[in-house]
């Protein structure tokens, strides 16, 4: 092994800034009797980090005591989710990725112009729960892949809309939207999907730095959407990938005949990780090279919900 190549932009994008920042100030202002509705984000150093601060991680709201505060997840939540909240009058802070309540308003927006919707993502993922839930059941109609365009059953008559997940593969995300657009040519939704900036930059980056490397690492959670199609792109691009935890989860195998080693990380993956994983490598090949290729930087933030701001 000779050299490592960091891509940029890798790891948090700003919806998972905001919704640490949100657990954080809410620890500050409401002490350590704080619930939190699923995995804050698909991360289980992030998780295991805030349960050492108290924090109390719930399924469902029905586990939150009456009168508590709650935060719900970066990933979004159904709409019944509030009102339940509400009905055990909880304190709701809400850490909902603004890109994906920008997707829940779509599918507003939509059903109320009498569309019936079409969602393109995975099922059972927390974020597409939480989309599906915004509309009474049946007007949205949720598909996976590009097989599913052809299959699809969808109310005759009514005028027709795609919305996405924001975490999915771009290339594969533009073949299911072609397909849709070819057997339903009067759908209307946007061209590349609801992608969000920060899918997109983690996979162009990766993209081109598949280029340059002969494996790549991802460093992310295996139920981690974004960080799994980061593995999946090298793995597409005909190089060895793995998804990996954290550095314990590194095999000395992996590396026999490899010169050179990619790496990005996830959007929900601290960079701490990623840097025990550089050590990792140091330790194990030196001498070695370390590279940084820059696709692009971000510079996107967003702000914290108005009653958590200083
Ligand atoms: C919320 C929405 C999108 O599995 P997925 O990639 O969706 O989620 P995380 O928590 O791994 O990444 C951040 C995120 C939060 N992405
Ligand atoms: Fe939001 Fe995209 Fe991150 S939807 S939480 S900015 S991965």
């Amino acid at each position: 092994m000779k050299k490592i190549v960091l891509a940029t932009p890798r790891g948090f994008c700003a919806g998972v800034d905001r919704a640490i920042h949100v657990v954080e100030k809410a620890l500050e202002k409401y002490g350590t009797s704080i619930y939190m509705r699923h995995e804050i984000v698909h991360n289980k150093f992030v998780v295991d980090a805030l349960k050492e601060r108290g924090v109390i991680f719930v399924d469902e709201v029905d586990e939150v005591p009456e009168g508590s505060v709650v935060i719900f997840s970066a990933h979004g939540v159904a709409e019944h989710v509030y009102a339940d909240a509400e009905a055990r009058h909880l304190k709701v802070l809400d850490a909902s990725c603004p890109l994906v309540l920008k997707v829940h308003y779509s599918a507003k927006r939509h059903y109320n112009a009498g569309r019936h919707i079409i969602l393109i993502g995975h099922a059972g993922h927390a974020e597409v729960e939480g989309t599906l839930g915004q509309l009474p059941a049946g007007a949205i109609t949720l598909i996976q892949n590009e097989a599913d365009v052809a299959t699809v059953q969808v109310p005759e008559g009514k005028e027709l809309a795609y919305i996405t997940q924001t975490t999915l593969s771009v290339a594969e995300t533009r073949k299911i939207i072609e397909a849709l657009k070819a057997r339903f040519p009067g759908i209307i939704g946007p061209n590349a999907g609801d992608l969000c900036y920060a899918t997109g930059n983690r996979q162009a980056a990766v993209l081109d730095l598949c280029k340059q490397v002969d494996m790549l690492l991802v460093v992310g959670a295996k139920n981690s959407s974004n960080s799994s199609r980061l593995m999946e792109l090298g793995l597409e691009q005909g190089i060895k990938s793995y998804l990996i935890a954290d550095v314990n989860d590194l095999d000395p195998a992996w590396f026999d005949g490899v010169e050179s080693v990619g790496i990005s990380s996830g959007a929900s993956a601290p960079e701490v990780l990623v840097q025990e994983v550089v050590e990792w490598l140091k330790a194990k090949f030196a001498p070695l090279n370390i590279e940084n290729f820059i696709k692009l930087v971000e510079s996107t933030k967003f702000n914290l919900p108005k009653e958590l701001q200083d």
